[in-house]
Parts: C-alpha cells; structure tokens; sequence
C-alpha cells in the first residue's frame, strides 16, 4: 500500500514517519522545499523526542522519501495548516489546496482522509469538490474525517497508543479507513460520521479551554479576595467529583487557542460559554501584563529607582521550547513595550538563542532581578528558593503562595 501524506508540519511527519514505519510506502509531500530536503536527509526540522532516529531509519530503509509534489497512491492524507482569519473565521484554503493538488491523481478505491483540524462540514465540502471535477468517482473512492489528538513532546507514544475517532461519509469509507489506521495505532478505533469527527475534534479542545478558563476566572476572584488559588484548587479537587485544572497566564499553542473559534465562528448564539472561555483566556494574558506594569510602578514609587524584572519563561506550556502563539511571550512584549526594554532580563531555559530577545541564564536572573514574574513553569524554576526580598508574580504556580 502506498500512501501520501499531504503536510509535513507537527503531524503529518511524525504520523507519514510511523506508517512508514508499518509497513506502509509513504511519500511525505511539503510545499517548502527545505522541510523536504532535510526530511530526505534523516534531518528533522520539528523538535519531537526519539523521532529523529525513526526518520533515518525509514529514508534508509526506503520506505519514506519526501517531495513537494504528490504521486500517484492508493490513500491520501490532508495534514496541512487549518489556521484562521482576521475575525476568527477558519480558514480551509490549505486543506482545499492540498486536495486539489490530489485531485488529478485519485482513481478508483483509494481513500482520502483530512486529519487538520477543520471546521464542521469541511469533509463534505472536499467530498463536493472532488465530485464536481471528477465525477466518475462518485461511490468508487472512500473519504473519511479522522483528526490526531497527540500532545507534542508525546508525539511516538500517543500517535501509536490513543485511541481515534473515524467518520467516514459513508459506512464503507469509515471502514476502509479504519482498516488503514489499524496498521499502526494499538488504540481504539471508533466509528462515526465525518461531521461528528470534525465536531469531536473541536469539543475536545474546547473543553480544555472552557475548563482553564474556569481555572483563570477563579485566579482572578481569589486575588482580589486575597486567597491563595493553588491551595483553593487544590482543596476543592479533594471532592471526589471536582477535578479543576491549573490557572496560567493564558491560553497559547495552535490549538487549543484557535479551535474553540471554528465553533463560535459558525454557531455564534449557541456557543456563549465557549466564547466566553476565549474572551476569559485572552484576558488573562492581559491582566498579567497590567499587573507587571503596576507592579513596577509601587516598587518605584517605594525605592526610588526602577526595579529589574525577571521574565521567566517564554514557551507557550512548561518544559518544551515552542514559543508559537504563546501567552509568556506576548506578556514579555507588552511589558517591555511600556519601558522601553529597560531593565528586563528575559529567561527560557529550553531556547539557546532568540532573534528578538536576548536571553540571560535563569538563575543570573533571579539573582539579580528584584521583581521575579514566573509566566511558564519549567521543572527547574520549582528548584529555586522562594526568596522574602524578592517581589514574585507567581502566575503559573512555581512555588504555589
Ligand atoms: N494550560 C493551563 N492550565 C492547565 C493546562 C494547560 O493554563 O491546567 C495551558 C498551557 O500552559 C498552554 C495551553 O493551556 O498554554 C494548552 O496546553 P495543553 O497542554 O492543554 O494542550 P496542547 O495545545 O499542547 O495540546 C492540545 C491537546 N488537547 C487536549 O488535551 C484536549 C492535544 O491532545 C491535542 O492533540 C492538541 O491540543 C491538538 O493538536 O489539537
């Protein structure tokens, strides 16, 4: 069986690396020519743990070889960018690219199937598409709608052990690609139609939205309450039915961040908790920032000359380096914004070098700054000692007080 992969980014490399891994002859297909030279090479050009090793087994071994145009398989894949728009409308043009790039190389009994993450009725909008221009494959191919679900830094263990949900545009298509996936994935395979795996997709996001916003808003209540939220949380999650997530300062990343819009884009009266979980996350970013400002200001006014701040963390979630649409870093932005860059000391530990910031050694800073902001919690900020001379924003929980 040979199958291509439309998309080399974040999942569609390491998910073209395990099927060709399995048995399945892949080519990976990416419109930068650079992403396919270095995939050519055993070079990867994600950072995603063991996974470099496996490429360079399957270039060797022949298996997968990458390209920026498809050829001619028996199933094709959909991993591309499904970003959105100005005014949070999603947009599908790259899956629509991809699969007009396909268009002409589809016969009769192959399978396509979108992964990106796409808003509901994307898979029978492909299905129209493909139909009108080539109509002598209505009922002879199989189309399907299966998202991924894997944590980046996870990425080998989840692809291979979660459980996925298939919906096929008809009960054929559903298990013809069930059938492919089972090459690979030890999970469950689950069957529905393509929309409710479109909608499945974006409720599992939304949900964790929904519930860090619930997280955050309860943050923003116990500081002006004076209560500490880490042990408020903590007590509350000792009722057998409670289970709140942590506060942070905001919610980053390209898709918990961005695919609760492709709901409230198209049901905005019906998704008012989703959108006020958006409107909830985004704020938190900001109040951090307003309270960095303000803090800056009182220890002025206090000492007499202006502190030196300690950023701590510019990744969008703890231990990883990906910066992408991350809170920290949009914190960071505004904060110098309002001082000219004066006096700040930006850390993040996993990143040797920035082409914005520069980064100074976590421990030089929290040495020498004097007020300390935690914005992501790496493991080795919670090594450091909570200091009494120091002033700390603690927005992400390193030493819970
Ligand atoms: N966050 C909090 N508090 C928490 C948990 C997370 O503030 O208690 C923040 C993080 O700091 C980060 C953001 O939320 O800024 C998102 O991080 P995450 O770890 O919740 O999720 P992602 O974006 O890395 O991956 C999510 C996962 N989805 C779910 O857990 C429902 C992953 O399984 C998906 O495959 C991935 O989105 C995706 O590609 O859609």
């Amino acid at each position: 069986m040979k199958a291509c992969f439309m998309g080399l980014g974040y999942i569609g490399l390491p998910t073209a690396i395990i099927a060709a891994k399995n048995g399945v002859q892949v080519v990976g297909v990416d419109i930068n020519p650079k992403v396919v030279e270095m995939t050519n090479q055993g070079k990867l050009h994600i950072i995603e743990p063991g996974m470099e090793e496996m490429l360079q087994e399957v270039v060797k071994a022949g298996s997968l070889k990458a390209a920026t145009v498809p050829e001619v398989s028996d199933a094709y894949f959909m991993v591309v960018p499904t970003p959105f728009k100005g005014n949070h409308e999603p947009d599908i043009s790259y899956v629509e690219s991809a699969t007009r790039a396909v268009l002409p190389l589809l016969k009769e009994g192959d399978l396509y199937v979108i992964e990106s993450t796409s808003p509901v009725g994307t898979t029978d909008k492909m299905k129209d598409l493909i139909f009108s221009e080539r109509p002598e494959l209505i009922d002879n191919i199989y189309i399907a709608y299966c998202p991924e679900r894997v944590l980046p830094g996870n990425v080998i263990y989840e692809l291979v052990h979660n459980d996925r949900v298939i919906g096929g545009i008809n009960d054929e298509s559903t298990d013809k690609a069930i059938a492919f996936y089972s090459q690979f994935v030890h999970g469950t395979l689950h069957s529905t139609n393509s929309k409710t795996a479109e909608m499945c997709k974006l409720t599992e996001n939304s949900s964790r939205d929904v519930q860090i916003a619930f997280a955050n808003e309860l943050s923003l209540i116990c500081d002006k309450a004076g209560i500490n939220v880490w042990e408020l949380i903590n007590l509350a999650n000792k009722h057998p039915r409670v289970n709140i997530l942590q506060p942070g300062c905001g919610v980053g990343g390209h898709c918990i961040a961005v695919d609760p819009y492709f709901i409230t884009a198209e049901f905005p009266m019906e998704s008012k908790i989703i959108s006020q979980a958006r409107e909830i996350n985004n704020y938190k970013s900001f109040w951090c920032a307003e309270k960095v400002q303000s803090e800056m200001l009182k220890f002025e006014l206090e000492h007499h000359y202006k502190p030196c701040v300690a950023m701590m963390g510019l990744a969008f979630k703890p231990n990883i380096d990906d910066l992408r649409e991350s809170p920290a870093k949009y914190i960071v932005t505004k904060v110098m914004q309002s001082c000219n860059n004066a006096n700040i000391l930006v850390v993040e530990p996993n990143v040797k070098e920035h082409n914005v910031f520069k980064l100074t050694d976590y421990r030089d800073a929290y040495e020498k700054a004097d007020i300390i902001v935690f914005l992501t919690a790496h493991e080795p900020f919670r090594a450091l000692e909570c200091r009494e001379d120091k002033v700390i924003l603690d927005f992400c929980g390193i030493f819970k007080k």
